[in-house]
């Protein structure tokens, strides 16, 4: 079957990467069934032939007005469709949707009608705020990882930044590459604009990656490999906590002394 990837290797890479990393949620098993959600803008990547292509069925309502999305293009995973599924055929189980001129609707134009995921209102947000505040950022990330799913139980941990230096203080690399922590958003309802609003706020707090509480994470990045590989870091620091406890110990962490130095060091942001 023709696929709009054929002759587009641009966006034949950005998609395969989606795939790749899809691959890897499954296997760590942050990906129960349909779980999780992956949205890249590939407004970019997106070539003439495509940007003339006509839309596959009816244009369908966001939720919200998003104005900065007008004529962006975005691969999306499908609903209900399953990463483990999405890693081996990823035009069958996502799709390219582009955003119509009122700013409040989507169409789908590749390559075959895959609703896009339940999360769309939050990712698309997401986006717009990030295009509103110049962000090169161009891809979001939501997924279940067990271990930082598990902490986010502990009313401790979600108090401001508690989690977010605990798990620097696991291992140095986690503050390096992950340096501007782990923000939190209380429970609400998957798919809610609430949460999508609640979501940006965090990500406007200057956080990457947004624990969303008895649910999963949420993280943005420059690409899907970037953001995937903040959420493996913290979840490796997670897993370091809970062996050192399981062991029958608290872990010492890192002193805040070794830790400002890694920031000085890396030149980190915050
Ligand atoms: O789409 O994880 O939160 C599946 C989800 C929704
Ligand atoms: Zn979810």
């Amino acid at each position: 079957m023709k696929s709009c990837l054929d002759n587009n290797p641009a966006l034949a890479r950005e998609v395969w990467q989606v795939a790749e990393v899809a691959g890897y949620l499954w296997q760590k098993g942050w990906a129960e069934r349909n779980g999780g959600n992956i949205t890249v803008n590939v407004t970019e990547q997106v070539d003439d032939s495509l940007r003339k292509a006509p839309a596959i069925g009816e244009p369908k309502a966001i939720g919200v007005t998003l104005p900065h999305l007008r004529g962006q293009y975005f691969f999306c995973k499908g609903t209900n469709r399953r990463m483990r599924d999405l890693a081996r055929v990823p035009m069958d189980n996502g799709s390219i949707i582009r955003i119509t001129d009122d700013c409040a609707h989507y169409e789908i134009i590749a390559d075959n009608e895959v609703m896009p995921t339940s999360e769309l209102p939050s990712h698309l947000s997401v986006h717009n705020y990030l295009i509103a505040k110049g962000s090169t950022y161009k891809a979001s990330l939501h997924t279940h990882p067990i271990e930082l799913v598990a902490m986010s139980h502990c009313d401790r941990f979600l108090e401001k930044d508690v989690l977010t230096n605990l798990l620097w203080s696991m291992i140095p690399e986690t503050k390096a590459f992950c340096p501007r922590g782990l923000g939190i958003v209380p429970y609400m309802l998957p798919g809610s604009v609430e949460l999508a609003d609640a979501t940006i706020r965090a990500i406007d707090d200057n956080y990457d990656v947004v624990m969303w509480e008895k649910h999963g994470v949420f993280a943005v990045g420059e690409n899907i490999m970037e953001a995937f590989d903040m959420v493996d870091t913290l979840t490796k620091s997670a897993i370091i906590y809970r062996d050192a406890r399981s062991m029958g110990f608290e872990p010492t962490g890192m002193s805040q002394a070794q830790m400002q130095e890694i920031s000085t060091v890396f030149h980190l942001p915050k």
